[in-house]
């Protein structure tokens, strides 16, 4: 018995040691494998739809053909004017990277509905205070009309128009996604109470945590003393080290005249399992979703919110100090030698391609 308890002990560290190894690095050459998902049929969007959405079909609405053809017909300059006016505060309020739409004013509180590359938000703001709630649900099941004819906050619900849609991507194609309507025609309502709901008061609502695998009970999921609001990398605790010094050299690159620090709800999300990456000390607000689907949240399965990555290393076989790295985006990936001199990484662009 006492040998079979060492030969588990055994093989939990070994196994822990080998995540790092395989988590990480490149062991051997993948080719990427490119599966095609099929979208959800509106049954099915309707059977998974989140508990707290409520759907209504409508006689009378806008498609979602003729919402977006207007909207995107519809970039006269006035119009863009005129948008900017309507949207002034939420813009001086929300440093973030928000578009607008469905305005409501209701005494001196101002309602918008924000959308943002994470997803849907409602965005409040109240005695100058701005907040936005996560709606949780995917642009990859549902498409909010432009143009909202009625009040989006009344009786105590938030309630928008739109359709059920479908995206099929076409891989290695960005921008030509294919963006369609399944089902038009719906009236959506959440109610307040349920989407405001900020269960540990850290400032992000529970459904915004649960999206992103924060924890919707604890004001500091990663336990680092930092509150998930303020941490730039809230999912995990920050570490200096050699590889975890790498990934943050190979970050995107922002503009200098934005200051991250207020922008609470703008997030770079990268899909990696790598202990080292997870470990970076980052200038933007970060989260990680796991390479594994299974691991992931239901909204992160269901929607793509990545649009940078970093690869896993590969090993140089004859320098133990030199490793092989890339960087990529929507329509580039750069290829990097990374070499540890003296404390430091040196970085060589060796090679990539623009899409
Ligand atoms: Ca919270
Ligand atoms: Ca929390
Ligand atoms: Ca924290």
């Amino acid at each position: 018995m006492r040998i079979l308890y060492f030969i588990a002990f055994a093989l939990v560290v070994s196994c822990s040691k080998n995540n790092i190894e395989e988590h990480c690095f490149i062991t051997k050459e993948e080719k990427p494998v490119y599966v095609e998902k099929k979208p959800y049929t509106v049954k099915e969007i309707l059977e998974k739809k989140p508990e707290y959405l409520q759907i209504i079909d409508l006689k009378e609405y806008r498609s979602f053909k003729k919402d977006s053809l207007e909207f995107r017909d519809g970039f006269s300059e006035e119009k863009v004017k005129a948008n900017k006016e309507k949207y002034k505060l939420f813009n001086e309020k929300f440093p973030d990277y928000f578009s607008y739409s469905g305005y409501y004013r209701d005494g001196t509180i101002l309602y918008a509905l924000g959308s943002s590359e994470l997803g849907f938000w409602l965005l409040k703001i109240e005695n100058d205070k701005p907040s936005a709630y996560f709606l949780g649900l995917s642009f990859s099941h549902y498409y909010i009309n432009d143009i909202q004819e009625k009040p989006i906050i009344k009786d105590g619900y938030l309630q928008f128009e739109g359709s059920l849609v479908k995206i099929i991507k076409v891989p290695g194609l960005p921008g030509y996604d294919d963006y369609s309507a399944i089902e038009d025609g719906k009236l959506f309502k959440i109610k307040l109470d349920d989407l405001m709901k900020d269960s540990d008061q850290d400032g992000y609502n529970d459904i915004f945590e649960e999206a992103f695998a924060l924890n919707p009970d604890n004001k500091d999921t990663d336990g680092d003393g930092i509150n998930d609001f303020e941490d730039m990398n809230p999912l995990f605790k920050s570490e200096k080290n050699k590889f975890s010094e790498l990934y943050t050299l190979l970050l995107p690159s922002y503009a200098e005249d934005i200051d991250f620090k207020k922008s609470h709800y703008t997030f770079e999300v990268f899909k990696s399992d790598c202990d080292y990456f997870h470990q970076i000390s980052p200038e933007m607000r970060v989260l990680f979703i796991s390479k594994d689907d299974k691991k992931r949240t239901y909204y992160t399965r269901i929607t793509d919110v990545t649009r940078n990555g970093v690869s896993n290393m590969k090993r140089d076989p004859n320098n133990a100090n030199r490793f092989y790295i890339s960087k990529s985006g929507s329509s580039y990936q750069n290829d990097y030698a990374a070499e540890y001199k003296e404390g430091k990484w040196v970085l060589e662009m060796i090679g990539g391609i623009v899409i």
